[in-house]
């Protein structure tokens, strides 16, 4: 096969992953409903704070901002979470990076950024990790018990209404800045997204979590010997507004 007829297959593979692009969930009405920032194979601080919240498996949601690898000590058991019929995650850069490594047959860029643990991994383990990687969404939308809804995805939501998450379709560029951008955050924009209560991200380590008009940003750098933040939707929300 020539190296155009690969270049086209590559392409309509990601063309592919990037149809499923958003995932639902309905209430949870017989527990809580918990999310964390960026794990980055921060497997032990996991285990701490769900320990420290008595997180009940059989009833209790885990969602993620996504970022599971790459970093940290364990990035293997951390994606596996993905396994866990408790467990949700949307797709971060790190994700997308080991994605993008195989797609373009060069994982050196993955490598420099966290992604070395892959490097001696046997072939088959690594396709089935990825595998996993490429059931992850962009972006994800939580219905609460109060009725309130929470929009999910990786770095940032840059456009006004969050209907355009729930269709499911972006553009390469588009789908980048979701999962790549800061330009919210460094900016300190206080955007208001519309048909959404909150929308939670992750990617950029802050001390503390920040909130910029109803955007929540989580990432407390736990791998860079910060904390990892786990709280409830409801904490996250904050009061209803009556
Ligand atoms: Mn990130």
């Amino acid at each position: 096969m020539d190296n155009l007829l690969l270049a086209e297959q590559a392409d309509e593979n990601y063309n592919l992953i990037m149809a499923s692009t958003h995932q639902t969930f309905k209430a949870n009405q017989l527990g809580r409903d918990f999310i964390i920032g960026d794990l980055h194979g921060m497997w032990d601080a996991l285990q701490e704070k769900l320990r420290q919240h008595a997180f009940d498996k059989s009833v209790d949601r885990l969602f993620s901002v996504g970022d599971l690898i790459d970093r940290g000590p364990e990035s293997e058991n951390c994606l596996r979470l993905l396994l866990e019929p408790w467990f949700h995650s949307v797709i971060g850069n790190h994700e997308d990076l080991m994605l993008d490594a195989d797609y373009s047959g060069d994982p050196q860029r993955w490598y420099q950024m966290g992604g070395e643990w892959a490097i001696n991994l046997p072939p088959e383990k690594l396709a089935e990790l990825r595998a996993l990687a490429e059931t992850m969404p962009v972006t994800m939308t939580i219905e609460c018990a109060d009725g309130r809804h929470v929009g999910i995805c990786h770095a940032e939501y840059g456009f006004r209404n969050w209907k355009k998450a729930e269709k499911g379709k972006f553009s390469k560029n588009a789908r980048h800045k979701l999962i790549w951008g800061r330009g919210i955050i460094s900016a300190g924009k206080k955007r208001k997204t519309r048909n959404i209560d909150l929308t939670i991200h992750g990617h950029t380590p802050i001390p503390e979590r920040e909130r910029l008009g109803n955007a929540l940003f989580i990432d407390t750098g736990c791998v860079y010997n910060g904390t990892l933040s786990l709280l409830t939707l409801e904490e996250a929300l904050g009061p209803a507004s009556v």
